[in-house]
């Protein structure tokens, strides 16, 4: 497929970036139609900021303690972000609550992973809490972000079974794979226009999503 350099995707992490490194290889392999203009992270020591000069893409660091408050860290990482006029901005593993006026300015055109089966889990410590909970699956969720956190409507879930003596870094390791998986694939049709936000419902091929799309370890 030949690489579309018009959809501009800013992609933000606060880490480790393996979800960065899984969205750089997909646009690398050709699944992804578009670029990945810049990165941009919260923690100059991200593991990802690294991945991202790699593979020769623009990065930035903006330290939100060096802000006096969301709203002024909120308002730099705007003026960032759209210095590269993205279509698509991409949460991986970003790790600060966004406020209402960023999450509108960029609806319908921002989208997360989030480590559980939401609805359930919302917020932190996912892991620990569905092996608590005694549940037989967890996974992963790619949703669009809304002002509601955790809250935005679900394209696309990876389902993994919860196997008995797991505990929380096991369980993750697993739901680390689907995430590498799916997140990809989100971005993808998001990028060909087959996935898009339409009055706060998602469309997938021009019909209404009625259920996320799930994907399991089988697949
Ligand atoms: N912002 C909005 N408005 N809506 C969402 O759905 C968002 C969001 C910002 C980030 C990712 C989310 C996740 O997938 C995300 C979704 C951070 C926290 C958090 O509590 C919660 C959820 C998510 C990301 N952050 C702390 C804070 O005070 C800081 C925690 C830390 O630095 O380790 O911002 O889980
Ligand atoms: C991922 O598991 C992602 O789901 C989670 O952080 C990890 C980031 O890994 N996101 C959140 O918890 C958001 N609050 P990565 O940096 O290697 O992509």
């Amino acid at each position: 497929m030949p690489e579309n350099h018009d959809f501009s995707i800013v992609v933000l992490i606060s880490g480790r970036g393996s979800n960065l490194q899984a969205i750089i290889d997909a646009v690398q392999g050709g699944e992804i139609p578009g670029r990945i203009s810049a990165v941009i992270s919260n923690r100059a020591e991200a593991y990802g900021l690294e991945r991202a000069h790699a593979a020769g893409i623009p990065t930035e660091v903006l330290d939100h303690k060096r802000f006096p408050n969301r709203e002024s860290f909120d308002t730099a990482l705007m003026a960032r972000i759209d210095d590269y006029a993205p279509d698509l901005v991409v949460l991986a593993g970003f790790m600060r609550i966004l406020s209402d006026g960023f999450v509108e300015h960029y609806a319908g055109c921002m989208i997360n992973i989030h480590p559980s089966l939401l609805p359930r889990y919302r917020g932190l410590n996912t892991h620990q809490r569905a092996i608590e909970a005694g549940d037989d699956w967890h996974g992963c969720s790619v949703h669009f972000v809304t002002p509601e956190l955790d809250g935005g409507p679900v394209l696309l879930q990876g389902r993994v079974p919860i196997e008995a003596g797991d505990d929380a870094e096991r369980l993750a390791d697993r739901v680390h794979v689907m995430e590498h998986r799916i997140y990809p694939m989100a971005v993808a049709w998001i990028a060909q226009g087959r996935a898009r936000l339409v009055e706060h419902r998602i469309q997938l091929d021009g019909k209404p999503l009625a259920e996320p799309v799930i994907q399991t370890l089988d697949d």
